[in-house]
């Protein structure tokens, strides 16, 4: 960081199970009982979120519901209320907006603060977490946590630290001590195979990792590594960004019956790119970047998801139509859930060639 630049303070606000802790609100009789707001088991939908006694269970987000009542019969399975959890986002995006103008908000119950010139509280970034907490609190009566750091890492660290309805700082002086002890899995980005990857090295902590050289990391893990580099040491000069641009945009579907035929994905396919259109057409106005390409994500009957993806500049059906032709003629395995999705390019990538990339996880 450059030491002319002051010492930032960055809030990172989350709020605890947000959306079953909304229903929860709306019907105190279900406190305390284990709950899940999602799709429904017999259209073989997922979780969304769930209470702390669900989670008790092992049930967590993107479980299918069918799972999780396998794990707890007595869990209450809710559907999902968008419009009552969008209007509670903007309450709450417009307290934090009381503080700052420096909002970045991650989805709808999480946003990071930049406070670093704010002038409430005396300018402490951690009364100011504190207000902002019983602000929203005492509108919406729903608990929030706040993490408080130098920087977005570890602020968003910091938020799950003392989960629910609590808060931890770290100040510059601690960062060291910190993450010296910080699993390698809360980095953003290290998923299980990186953690895998790292912990075959004996890399489980932070400070494990700091022992590797940036061109080790770099060579082994590729752009990743450098900013494995950086994280470890707690370094993350990624500013607050209030208007931050969209990188992508995807529906899917999870279809009742499996799909075991080439024909009945394609007609499933059809449906599902008029839905696309019409989400490209509803969030055109905040789209500021040109298309880049098309994705195809397949999740197959024994939950094996591929993503496929080929450049593109404009969504076609066609080119959705080819790239799951492919899939399936490699696989032949029956369908159970099919993603389709637009990036928008970060970049100038002008002059690319057409290129197929392909995931499996
Ligand atoms: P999270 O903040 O990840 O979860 P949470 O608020 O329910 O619980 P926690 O106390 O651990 O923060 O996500 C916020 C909301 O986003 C969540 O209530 C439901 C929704 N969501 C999904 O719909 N699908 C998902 O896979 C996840 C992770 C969240
Ligand atoms: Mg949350």
């Amino acid at each position: 960081m450059n030491s002319q630049e002051p010492q930032r303070k960055i809030i990172h606000i989350d709020m605890d199970c947000f959306f079953a802790a909304i229903e929860i609100r709306e019907n105190p009789s279900l406190s305390g009982l284990p709950i899940a707001v999602g799709g429904s088991p017999d259209k073989r939908g997922v979780v969304a979120t769930c209470s702390y006694e669900a989670r008790k269970f092992g049930i967590h987000s993107a479980m299918p519901t069918s799972t999780a009542l396998r794990k707890c019969p007595a869990l209450i399975c809710l559907p999902v209320r968008m419009p009552l959890y969008k209007k509670v986002s903007k309450s709450i995006q417009s307290i934090f907006r009381e503080y700052t103008e420096l909002v970045e908000p991650l989805s709808l119950d999480e946003a990071f603060l930049d406070v670093t010139g704010s002038i409430h509280c005396q300018g402490s970034a951690t009364l100011i977490a504190e207000e902002i907490r019983q602000r929203i609190y005492t509108a919406e009566k729903l608990t929030a946590s706040a993490g408080i750091a130098p920087n977005k890492f570890l602020a968003k660290v910091c938020s799950d630290w003392h989960k629910p309805n609590g808060q931890k700082i770290i100040t510059p002086r601690e960062i060291d001590g910190f993450v010296k002890t910080l699993p390698v899995k809360k980095i953003n980005g290290v998923g299980k195979v990186t953690e895998e990857k790292l912990s075959n090295l004996g890399i489980k902590t932070c400070g494990n990792l700091q022992m590797l050289s940036a061109s080790f990391l770099e060579n082994y893990f590729g752009r990743f590594g450098k900013r494995l580099y950086e994280l470890s040491r707690g370094i993350d000069s990624r500013p607050v960004n209030p208007n931050r641009i969209r990188k992508s945009l995807s529906v899917e579907t999870t279809f009742a019956v499996d799909l075991d035929l080439l024909e009945s994905g394609i007609e499933a396919l059809n449906k599902l790119y008029e839905k696309l259109l019409e989400r490209l057409a509803e969030k055109s106005t905040h789209i500021t970047l040109p298309i880049h390409s098309l994705t195809l994500k397949i999740r197959f009957s024994d939950f094996k998801t591929t993503t496929i993806q080929t450049v593109g500049n404009k969504p076609q059906l066609k080119k959705y139509q080819q790239l799951y032709t492919t899939v399936w003629e490699r696989t032949e395995r029956p369908v159970r859930l099919i993603g389709l999705g637009i990036t928008f390019s970060e970049l100038e990538q002008s002059g690319q060639l057409e290129l197929e990339l392909e995931r499996d996880t």
